[in-house]
């Protein structure tokens, strides 16, 4: 990947994001309620997801003919002659979305092999742009980001996403949050993963984890690379190094990450 391509891709990436943030936008100011399909258990899809990821899609392409695809709702496309695939989440908290809690996001990530290389998340309500690309910084808008100091175990604002119905392991996330929860000031689960660990990198949270959830690579690819890029360390529960073959994440400050571990795998 040459440097041209790199720095051409994150503005399309960036446009992209854009185009699907109109499309969400407008369907949370619509009037009445959204109509969704279940695709799953509780796993909800509105037309909006589906026209967000599709103008990603088409966004991306019209630059970047080559590049394959892996979309929550359009699945794997094949890549050309490029070794790129863009990881899709265009509406990251459909649940959110559906209720009309603001917050939720679309969350576009690129995966170079096994390495994530770029991360965009933007929140279309606040439009707000956090990104990131590999080896060069993780950014909100213009302005560089990087993680504060590291506050005591008993100050930190946790962010998770539990699990709900008929998904995931809620045994797994009681004994998980029974032993967090009386060494810290807080946990949140606000309801879209992209945004929370793309938070944890930006400072709004201490830390992120989830297991229990056994949440998709399009739900945490771009949170992934913008958090480590601000300088936090990110690893599933077992470590293993390949995040496409991760069911759960922790990101947390480095010098808090061990400790995090322990406290979840107990
Ligand atoms: P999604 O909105 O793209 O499906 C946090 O709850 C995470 O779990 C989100 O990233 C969300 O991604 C996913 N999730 C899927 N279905 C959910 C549901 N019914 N309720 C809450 N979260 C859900
Ligand atoms: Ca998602």
């Amino acid at each position: 990947m040459t440097a041209s391509i790199t720095a051409g891709l994150i503005d399309t990436l960036h446009q992209a994001a854009r185009a699907a943030g109109e499309i969400l936008y407008e369907g949370y100011q619509a009037e009445g309620s959204i109509d969704f399909e279940c695709k799953g258990s509780s796993d909800f899809v509105t037309h909006y997801d589906r026209a967000a990821e599709h103008a990603i899609i088409e966004t991306i392409r019209r630059a970047h003919p080559d590049v394959g695809f892996l979309g929550e709702e359009t699945g794997a496309t094949p890549a050309g002659d490029s070794d790129l695939t863009v990881i899709i989440d265009p509406l990251d908290g459909t649940n959110n979305f559906l209720h009309r809690v603001p917050h939720f996001s679309v969350s576009i990530a690129v995966r170079k092999g096994e390495a994530l290389t770029h991360g965009v998340v933007y929140q279309p309500l606040l439009d707000e742009m956090l990104w990131a690309i590999r080896g060069q910084g993780a950014y909100q808008g213009s302005q560089r980001i990087s993680v504060l100091p590291a506050r005591p175990l008993t100050e930190m604002l946790v962010g998770t996403c539990l699990p709900y119905h008929e998904k995931g392991d809620c045994a797994m996330s009681q004994r998980q949050l029974s032993s967090l929860m009386p060494r810290v000031a807080g946990i949140r689960s606000p309801g879209s993963a992209a945004l929370e660990i793309a938070y944890t990198g930006l400072g709004r949270f201490d830390a992120f984890w989830s297991q229990g959830a056994r949440l998709d690579l399009w739900d945490i690819a771009a949170g992934i690379v913008i958090a480590r890029e601000a300088g936090c360390k990110v690893t599933d529960l077992s470590c293993n190094p390949n995040p496409a073959e991760w069911n759960s994440v922790l990101v947390a400050k480095p010098e808090q990450h061990d400790k995090l571990l322990r406290i979840l795998s107990k």
